[in-house]
C-alpha cells in the first residue's frame, strides 16, 4: 500500500471509526446530515480516511478552543500537520501561532479592530450598504431577477473592507482567489485544491506586493500595521505578514457570511418579515445566520501532550478536526437548533470561534453583515429566490457562486 491510500494512524479502540470524507463534493454540498451523524456518534470521533480526530457537538469544540495549550495552531489550523510537512504558504503571525508569538500579533490587530476603531466607520460602510441596495433594488423595481452574490455579497466586502485597510480599487478581484486558495489549502490535497492553487502564482504575488507600505493609504489598517511596526512593536519584516492576515481573512468569510445570510433570509420569509418589521433585528439577524449557515465551517487542532478529551485518549501529535457548522446545530446547546429563528439570541456559537483565536474581525464582519441586513430591511419588502443558488465548493467555506432573487422593493 502506498503511502497516499494507507490510513495515517491505526483507528484507536475507544473512538468510534466514521467513513466520512468532510472534504467531498457531496458532504460540502450538503453537510448536514453528516453533521447530525459526527454528532451522535460520541463525543469524539475518528475519521478512517484522514487518520484524524473530530469533535462536532458544541461542549467539545469549545473546550478544544479553550485549552490552546493543549490543542496548538502552531502545527497549521487544517490537515497538513507543520511539523511534518511543509506550510503551504509561510505562517501566518497571528492563525498558526501559539503565545507568546500569537499574543505580540493578536494585541496589534486587536487594537487596530477595536470596537472603538471601527465604530468610526459605521457611517461610511452604512451609506455603501444603502446605496448598494439601492442599485440592487433599482433593478429588480425595473423587472430584473438579480444576484444576491454578484450584485451584493461580493461586492460589499471588495469594496469596504479593502477601502479601510487602505489597498488601491484596482486588481481586487485577486482578494476572493486568493480567498479561495488559502480556504482549500486548510484542507486535503484535493481536487477543489488543486484547482485553487493552480493559480497560486500571479494571485500571491499581487498579494504579497499590495502588502507592502507604498501601496497602503496613510491611516488605513495596513498603514496602521506599519505604525505598530515603527513603534517597535513588530518587527519591520512581520508587518507586510500581518497586512497579509487582513487580506486573508477579511474577505471570503465575509462574501460568504453576507451571502448565506441573504440565502437564509430568501429562504424563510417569516423570519425576513420580522426583519423588515424592525431593522433594530440586523445585528442579531446576521449572528443567528452565523450560527445556522457558518461562512467558516471548520478548523483544526493539533495535540501537544497525550490529553484525554470526553473521555477519550488522543495522544500527542493528533490532528482533531472542529466542525464549527456542526457544533452550531448542537440540540444539547440549542433548542430546536435546525430552525433559523433571528428572535434567538445565538451568542455563543462558534461561527467566529472561541478563545484566544476567535475572529478579531468579528466588529467588521458584524458591521457589516447589520448595516446590509438594515439596508435590506429598509428597502425590499420581499425576498424570493428566483432559482436554485449555485454553490462553490471549498474545503473550509460553505460559500456560494450565484443566488437569483425576485425582489419586492419597499
Ligand atoms: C482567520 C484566518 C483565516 C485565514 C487566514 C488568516 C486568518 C491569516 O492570518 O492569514
Amino acid at each position: 500500500m502506498d503511502s497516499v491510500t494507507q490510513p495515517a494512524a491505526a483507528a484507536p479502540a475507544d473512538v468510534p471509526a466514521l467513513d466520512i470524507d468532510p472534504f467531498s463534493a457531496a458532504f460540502l454540498t450538503d453537510p448536514y446530515p453528516d453533521h447530525e451523524r459526527l454528532r451522535e456518534a460520541g463525543p469524539v470521533t475518528w475519521l478512517s480516511r484522514y487518520g484524524i480526530y473530530a469533535v462536532a457537538r458544541h461542549a467539545e469544540v469549545r473546550a478544544v478552543f479553550a485549552d490552546h495549550a493543549t490543542f496548538v495552531s502552531s502545527a497549521g489550523v487544517g490537515l497538513a500537520n507543520f511539523h511534518k510537512e511543509t506550510p503551504f504558504r509561510p505562517k501566518s503571525l497571528i492563525l498558526e501561532a501559539d503565545p507568546p508569538d500569537h499574543t505580540r500579533a493578536r494585541t496589534v490587530l486587536a487594537r487596530i479592530l477595536s470596537p472603538r476603531v471601527v465604530t468610526g466607520l459605521r457611517e461610511t460602510f452604512a451609506a455603501e450598504a444603502e446605496a448598494m441596495v439601492g442599485r440592487m433594488v433599482a433593478r429588480a423595481a425595473a423587472g430584473a431577477v438579480v444576484d444576491g452574490i454578484k450584485e451584493l455579497a461580493e461586492p460589499y466586502p471588495l469594496k469596504v473592507f479593502p477601502d479601510a485597510v487602505g489597498l488601491e480599487a484596482e486588481g481586487r478581484e485577486n482578494l476572493l482567489l486568493y480567498g479561495d486558495m488559502i480556504f482549500n489549502a486548510f484542507g486535503p490535497r484535493n481536487e477543489l485544491f488543486a484547482r485553487a492553487a493552480a493559480k497560486v502564482q500571479p494571485v500571491t504575488a499581487w498579494i504579497m506586493q499590495h502588502c507592502a507600505r507604498d501601496h497602503l493609504r496613510p491611516g488605513g489598517f495596513g498603514d496602521l500595521i506599519y505604525r505598530a511596526a515603527d513603534a517597535g512593536e513588530i518587527s519591520v519584516a512581520e508587518a507586510p505578514m500581518l497586512v497579509r492576515s487582513f487580506l486573508s481573512a477579511g474577505v471570503d468569510t465575509t462574501v460568504n457570511g453576507l451571502g448565506n445570510a441573504l440565502l437564509c433570509l430568501a429562504n424563510h420569509p417569516a423570519e425576513y418579515a420580522k426583519l423588515r418589521a424592525d431593522p433594530g433585528l440586523a445585528r442579531q439577524a446576521f449572528d443567528e445566520a452565523t450560527r445556522f449557515e457558518a461562512a467558516v465551517q471548520t478548523f483544526f487542532r493539533t495535540t501537544s501532550r497525550d490529553v484525554e478529551l470526553a473521555g477519550a485518549r488522543i495522544p500527542a501529535g493528533s490532528k482533531i478536526l472542529m466542525l464549527l457548522a456542526a457544533a452550531n446545530r448542537d440540540h444539547r446547546q440549542w433548542p430546536d437548533p435546525a430552525r433559523f429563528d433571528i428572535g434567538r439570541r445565538a451568542t455563543g456559537h462558534m461561527g467566529f470561534g472561541s478563545g484566544i483565536h476567535a475572529c478579531v474581525g468579528q466588529v467588521v464582519a458584524r458591521l457589516e453583515g447589520e448595516v446590509v441586513l438594515a439596508a435590506l430591511a429598509r428597502q425590499v419588502a420581499t425576498i424570493e429566490p428566483a432559482g436554485e443558488p449555485t454553490r462553490r465548493l471549498n474545503n473550509t467555506i460553505r460559500a456560494i457562486a450565484s443566488m437569483p432573487l425576485r425582489l419586492t422593493p419597499a
